[in-house]
């Protein structure tokens, strides 16, 4: 029997999106990503190898999954078995405090803090390299979720050079983020399979890799320089050139609602009147506006006239992966 490990990781959400991939099974990017760690949104996973068990038994908020739900769950114990030469199944319990359906990225924070509470169950002392690493198999955003602020993900070449570094972990100017949460549903197409029809089909994909790196450039520059306007403006292109490889995949598709245009527009609104704010989306409908928290109060007000108050959730920076 080893000890039970707890770990929380956070979520993050991307600046400079991850779209695609160059191996599928090593979880190795196209293109390196930038994101924002976020402070509210976390998940808490606890993780014990004990001998009498004869399968892994995973909970997720409570709900004990069947084998099959389980199975990218089973595929990472495997790894992180296999490294520290255990056979011990595992009892793995995990709480998302991230509100339901927020179209926050679960699996970043939920393979972030598998990766360390189940490493460390299994006697293994990762680095926080070889930690981003071993998430990024579990899940791509992973990677970044094991460090707090902004973060890199490199995109590299190999299972050993793939992996996220801490571009600025003490941020030092007013930067968050107001979530909206449009639609509860899951998604219609799944991030994963969304990216891999787009890699397939796309004639446009051949223009993302180019673009998201020379965007990497400049918004790297845009946060040494603190200039919220331009990390915002940075920020909001990359995304839209994300989705735009969406529609020009075969067959076509979007994630985009109509309520996406709406939440798109008022933001716009506000800029027009002198409002700094800025839009990102990922793999899914609901709108995150990158912001000051010295304008938040004005940004909410406008936003409240046309979505509850309690779908748009406020967000600070947030920490690295921890042991609680
Ligand atoms: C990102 N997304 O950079 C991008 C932007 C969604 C849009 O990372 O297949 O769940 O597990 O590596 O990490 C979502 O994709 O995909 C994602 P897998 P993941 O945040």
């Amino acid at each position: 029997m080893t000890k039970a490990i707890t770990a929380r990781a956070h979520t993050n959400i991307a600046l400079i999106k991850y779209w695609g991939k160059l191996d599928a099974d090593l979880i190795i990017p196209q293109n390196s990503s930038l994101s924002l760690t976020l402070a509210p949104f976390y998940t808490d996973t606890t993780v014990q190898f004990l001998p009498e068990l004869t399968h892994d038994q995973i909970k997720i908020d409570g709900q004990l999954l069947s084998t099959a739900a389980g199975q990218r769950v089973h595929t990472f114990l495997d790894l992180v078995r296999q490294r520290a030469g255990l056979t011990a199944f595992a009892q793995v319990d995990s709480t998302n405090h991230v509100p339901t359906a927020a179209g926050l990225a679960s699996s970043a924070s939920g393979f972030a803090a598998l990766a360390a509470a189940a490493s460390k169950a299994a006697g293994l002392e990762l680095s926080l390299p070889e930690l981003s690493r071993l998430a990024r198999r579990g899940s791509g955003s992973a990677t970044r979720s094991i460090y707090g602020g902004f973060v890199e993900w490199q995109k590299g070449h190999d299972d050993l050079d793939s992996q996220a570094v801490p571009f600025q972990e003490k941020i030092d100017f007013d930067i968050q983020m107001i979530a909206i949460l449009l639609d509860p549903r899951p998604k219609k197409v799944a991030s994963r399979a969304g990216m891999a029809q787009v890699v397939a089909t796309s004639p446009y994909y051949a223009a993302w890799p180019p673009t998201a790196e020379q965007d990497l450039i400049a918004m790297k520059a845009a946060i040494l320089k603190k200039d919220l306007n331009l990390i915002g403006q940075l920020a909001e292109a990359n995304a839209m050139k994300m989705h735009a490889t969406t529609l020009s995949a075969n067959p076509p598709f979007t994630y985009f609602e109509p309520e996406t245009l709406t939440a798109i527009e008022l933001v716009q609104n506000l800029r027009n009147n002198g409002v700094s704010c800025y839009y990102t989306m990922d793999a899914g409908p609901n709108v995150k506006v990158i912001c000051s928290a010295k304008e938040t109060p004005a940004i909410l007000a406008r936003l409240q006239q046309h979505f509850p108050a309690d779908h748009l959730l406020v967000a600070k920076p947030g920490p690295g992966v921890t042991y609680i």
